[in-house]
Parts: C-alpha cells; sequence; structure tokens
C-alpha cells in the first residue's frame, strides 16, 4: 500500500459519534479522581474539583486537538485521493469542521484553565461544587456546538479509512471496459486478487487492487467497476471511480472487449467506451478480446472491421487462454520503460 495513505490512516484519531459520547467519558475522567485528602472539608473538596477538572479538560481537549490534527491535510493527498474523497463527502465543509473542532480543543483548554484558577481562589466549598458544575456546563455547550461537524469529520474519517490500498507511486495498469465483459475475471488471473465476478453487469463498484510481481519489482493493476457511453460530467458515481483512476494513474490501460456480446453490450457500443477512455487518458491503450474460449471467428472478424484495429490480443480470462503471454507483455512494457528512464 502507499506509505503515506498507510499512515495517515493509521495515524488518525476517529471522532466520536456524537458529542454526548465524548462528554460522557469525559465526566468518567472526573469521576476517576483522586481520593486524596485535604486539612479540611473545604481543601479536600479544592483537590477533588482541581483533578476533575484538570483530568476532564486533558481527556477533552486533547482528544479533540488529537482528531483534527491527526486527520489527513487533504491538500497534502494526491489528487486521485482527494478526488476519489470527493465523490462521496465536501471537502470544504471538512476542512472547516476540522478547524472547528481544533478551535473547540483550545477553547476547553481555556475554560478548564479559568476554572482551576477560580477554585484555586475560592474559600467555600458551595461556590468549588457550583465552578465544577459549570465547568461541565459550559463545556457540554461547546462540545453541543460542534456535533454536526464531529459527524462531518467522522464521515469524512470513515471514507478516508475505506480508500483503496493504492500506491501511487507503482508502475499502473487499468483494467477497463465495458460492464460484464470479463475486467474482474482477469484481474484474478493476472495477480492473487480475488474480485467477484458474477454473469450479470455492474457487479464491481470499487477499485480492486492485486499486483504483478517481476524481477525488477511490483506492477499494480486495477480491476474498475464498468463503464458506459455516458458523458464524463454525467458518470454516476461507481463509474466515476473509473475514470478518476484512469485520469490519475494510469501508465498503461488494458480495455477489455467482449466480442461475443454476451455481456449485453454491443461492439459499436463497446467501442464508443473505448473512445471515452482514450479521452481520458494519455498513456498507451492496449486492446484485449476475452471470451475466446467462445468467441467464433466471425466474431473476431466482427470486431476487427468495426474497432479497424489489428493489434490486440486475444485471452480467455475464465479458462486461463494466453494469460501468460499478456501478462510477460506488460512486464516487458515496464521493463522497457524502466530502461529507458
Ligand atoms: N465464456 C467466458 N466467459 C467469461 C470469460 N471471462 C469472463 N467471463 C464471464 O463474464 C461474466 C462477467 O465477468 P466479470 O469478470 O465479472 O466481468 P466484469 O467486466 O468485471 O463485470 P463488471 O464488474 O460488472 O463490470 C461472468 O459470468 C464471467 O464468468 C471468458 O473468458 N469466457
Ligand atoms: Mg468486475
Amino acid at each position: 500500500m502507499c506509505a503515506e495513505i498507510a499512515r495517515l490512516k493509521q495515524q488518525m484519531v476517529f471522532a466520536p459519534k456524537t458529542s454526548s459520547e465524548l462528554f460522557e467519558q469525559m465526566v468518567k475522567q472526573c469521576r476517576k479522581r483522586t481520593t486524596k485528602k485535604g486539612a479540611n472539608k473545604l481543601e479536600t473538596r479544592r483537590i477533588r474539583t482541581l483533578e476533575c477538572i484538570k483530568s476532564a479538560t486533558r481527556f477533552a481537549a486533547g482528544k479533540l486537538k488529537n482528531v483534527a490534527l491527526k486527520s489527513p491535510f487533504v491538500e497534502d493527498l494526491h489528487p486521485f485521493f482527494r478526488e476519489l474523497l470527493e465523490i462521496s463527502v465536501n471537502i470544504e465543509d471538512y476542512k472547516s469542521c476540522a478547524s472547528r473542532v481544533y478551535s473547540a480543543s483550545k477553547l476547553i483548554n481555556r475554560i478548564g484553565r479559568g476554572y482551576i484558577i477560580k477554585v484555586k481562589r475560592s474559600q467555600k466549598t458551595d461556590e468549588i461544587v457550583r465552578f465544577e458544575r459549570e465547568f461541565f456546563g459550559r463545556t457540554y455547550s461547546i462540545l453541543k456546538d460542534i456535533e454536526d461537524c464531529l459527524s462531518t469529520v467522522r464521515n469524512f474519517q470513515v471514507t478516508f479509512q475505506n480508500l483503496p490500498d493504492i500506491d501511487v507511486s507503482l508502475p499502473t495498469v487499468i483494467i477497463a471496459g465495458a460492464p460484464n465483459v470479463g475486467k474482474s475475471s482477469l484481474l484474478r488471473r493476472l495477480s492473487r486478487a480475488k474480485p467477484e465476478v458474477k454473469p450479470y453487469p455492474f457487479t464491481t463498484k470499487e477499485l480492486i487492487v492485486g499486483h504483478l510481481e517481476h524481477l525488477l519489482g511490483k506492477i499494480q493493476l486495477i480491476d474498475t467497476p464498468g463503464l458506459l457511453d455516458s458523458p464524463l460530467e454525467e458518470k454516476k458515481n461507481v463509474e466515476r471511480k473509473a475514470v478518476i483512476a484512469l485520469k490519475h494513474i494510469s501508465n498503461l490501460v488494458l480495455f477489455i472487449v467482449d466480442p461475443t456480446e454476451t455481456c449485453g453490450f454491443s461492439l459499436d457500443y463497446q467501442k464508443k467506451v473505448l473512445e471515452t477512455v482514450r479521452s481520458i487518458v494519455s498513456c498507451d491503450v492496449w486492446i484485449v478480446l476475452n471470451k475466446a474460449d467462445i468467441a467464433s471467428p466471425s466474431h473476431v472478424e466482427n470486431f476487427k472491421k468495426k474497432f479497424n484495429i489489428n493489434e490486440f490480443f486475444i485471452i480467455s480470462a475464465e479458462k486461463g487462454v494466453n494469460i501468460d503471454k499478456l501478462k510477460n507483455e506488460i512486464i516487458e512494457y515496464f521493463q522497457n520503460r524502466n530502461a529507458k528512464i
């Protein structure tokens, strides 16, 4: 996995689900108060209240600070991840909420310090009790004020945690094509990844990663959700993931074509999808004809005529036909590129 993303995922401190949850934990910290006794009732009360406010402040302010500062800074992320996040969360809302959470942490610290001074100066037990109550009252209302922000930050964090384990620094092959043509079946053949394969379209809904290991290192293979023939700006969220991968991290595209049309999409349709893919990427696009086990010579001829293409691979992802050949060509392609660099 990309070291950076893995580290960011690991260091995140999740925002509490609700502000009441955090408040209750804070009160618990206070209950752990010391059993130390003072010279008299007033002093004992003072010692215990001071301990209570200190530990509750430390806990709540510390937690909020960690939630805010240990969450990813969106500007530091690779645009690929930023765009993936934008599918499900509003980045601007997240940024302003993370900063509000941080401000709340500072405010609680300040309030805590203020009440500590008041408690230290007080000469009356009932006043100390009132200060403690006030401290919790004010903290509670600060937490209530950031209730929505806590859930915005948490929602972002959960989305971030679920980002695919993609290493943007590895050479990357994107497996793309219309739905149901055999993209996931091919990833299963080329790598140890086990994406779901079903006899109907729209099975793959996420970007799925596999690896091709070779002498000089690793090549990353990414299976994508099926693409439809629709304008880029009208793509639904699932399809957008494929577009984002193609746009930001593709070094080579395997465009899978089903010449038998058993996928449910005609060759004319698949050709239009290919044109969309070509409009997104600047890297090479290899055409891979799948389902060789059931494709007749006339299917292949029909494909050649429609696509006007003479260079392509013919494989069967399901039966494992020509997979090694394709694998070796991919490795060779990247080895040659490395040699050139
Ligand atoms: N006969 C035959 N069927 C295949 C071959 N490869 C895949 N299939 C079948 O095609 C169907 C779709 O396969 P998937 O690998 O799920 O296709 P996909 O392109 O990932 O589909 P989406 O994720 O829905 O876009 C399944 O029923 C597979 O068994 C093949 O080489 N020959
Ligand atoms: Mg699939």
